[in-house]
């Protein structure tokens, strides 16, 4: 009964959201088509294997966060191309995957198991695996880079949207994180590691909110709340994930749970117990649904951000 006190929880929050579940599942599947038709490039070339090592793991059903998260930021700044919304959400997704099939790996997290599949080593090997995330990270930026050599009349929003993305995934972002957490320190205050989960996860999270407002031109204001909002989302994604690590259903969450404790990883639930844990997810995420105020068109959005808090894998 890992579950229960959780599930019990989520139980309250669940008929506002059958709704809204529709249009998820229809917003990812047009993710999903998009992502689909860099890796179909690759049939017949000698080098097919590598596209099939990158498809494996770029098309196997993760949730599109984050390029649902760029999208909608765009739309509700006023962005109105959707293509090229749709290009840099996917550069999002690929170095997202890219992280996974990285962070699974035996010298890192050694996972057996994501997204209900065996993980990309398992299946293609170390060696292919490895050049599975190198691909994709590779491809994100050629694919950003890509559309901005395009956008003529939009070349400097595409700029700042390339740029958001780098400085988030790399060493002062996702990759600084990531050495964090395998070589820092294994004690943690609720402060140290909220920097850490900052750079690890909130990183990329809150460079895919950016993005959709630098590539519709957003302004100061608009640019100021997306932060605020992209901050308090992506802390309390963690803390969701770290709640779901210890009290979630393992089938669901399409992996193997329970393996921070296992690890004496310090997590916001070892650190603060399950209650607060879940109190301070919630109030971050009524946080970040104040910082909506400040555009018009959120109803998604705002389902969005409660389904995050809420969401059980
Ligand atoms: C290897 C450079 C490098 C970085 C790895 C993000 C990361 C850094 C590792 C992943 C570890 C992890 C499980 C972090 C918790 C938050 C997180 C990123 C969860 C997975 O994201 P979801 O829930 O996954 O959006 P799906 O499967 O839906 O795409």
């Amino acid at each position: 009964m890992r579950a229960s006190g959780f599930r019990h929880n989520l139980k309250r929050r669940k008929p506002e959201l059958t709704e809204f579940k529709e249009k998820f599942l229809a917003y990812a599947k047009r993710i999903n088509e998009a992502l689909g038709s860099y890796v179909l490039k690759g049939k017949g070339l000698p080098q097919a294997e590598i596209f099939d090592a990158m498809g494996y793991s770029l098309l196997d059903g993760g949730k599109r966060i984050r390029p649902m998260l760029l999208l909608e930021f765009y739309r509700v700044c006023g962005g109105t191309d959707e293509r090229l919304a749709m290009r840099f959400a996917c550069s999002v997704e690929m170095i997202h995957t890219y992280s996974l099939i990285h962070d699974d790996l035996p010298c890192m997290d050694n996972d057996d198991m994501r997204r209900g599949r065996p993980t990309n080593h398992k299946v293609y090997g170390e060696a292919m695996a490895i050049l599975a995330g190198d691909g994709l990270l590779t491809m994100a930026f050629e694919n950003a880079i890509g559309a901005l050599c395009e956008s003529k009349d939009n070349w400097l929003n595409a700029a700042l949207a390339c740029n958001e993305l780098a400085s988030a995934a790399g060493a002062f972002g996702m990759v600084g994180g990531q050495t964090i957490d395998i070589k820092g320190p294994r004690e943690h205050t609720v402060e140290t590691l909220t920097q850490l989960h900052k750079k690890k996860t909130g990183a990329l999270i809150k460079a895919s909110v950016l993005m959709g407002c630098r590539l519709a031109g957003a302004n100061e204001e608009q640019l100021r709340a997306a932060g605020r909002y992209a901050e308090s989302v992506g802390l309390s994604f963690q803390i969701i994930d770290d709640i779901l690590d210890a009290v979630g259903d393992p089938e669901l969450l399409g992996k193997t749970a329970g393996k921070d404790q296992k690890l004496g990883k310090a997590t916001f639930v070892s650190l603060l117990g399950l209650e607060n844990s879940k109190k301070m997810a919630e109030e971050l995420t009524s946080e970040a649904l104040e910082c909506l105020n400040a555009f018009s068109d959120t109803d998604y959005l705002k389902k969005l951000t409660t389904y995050l808090c809420t969401r059980e894998k």
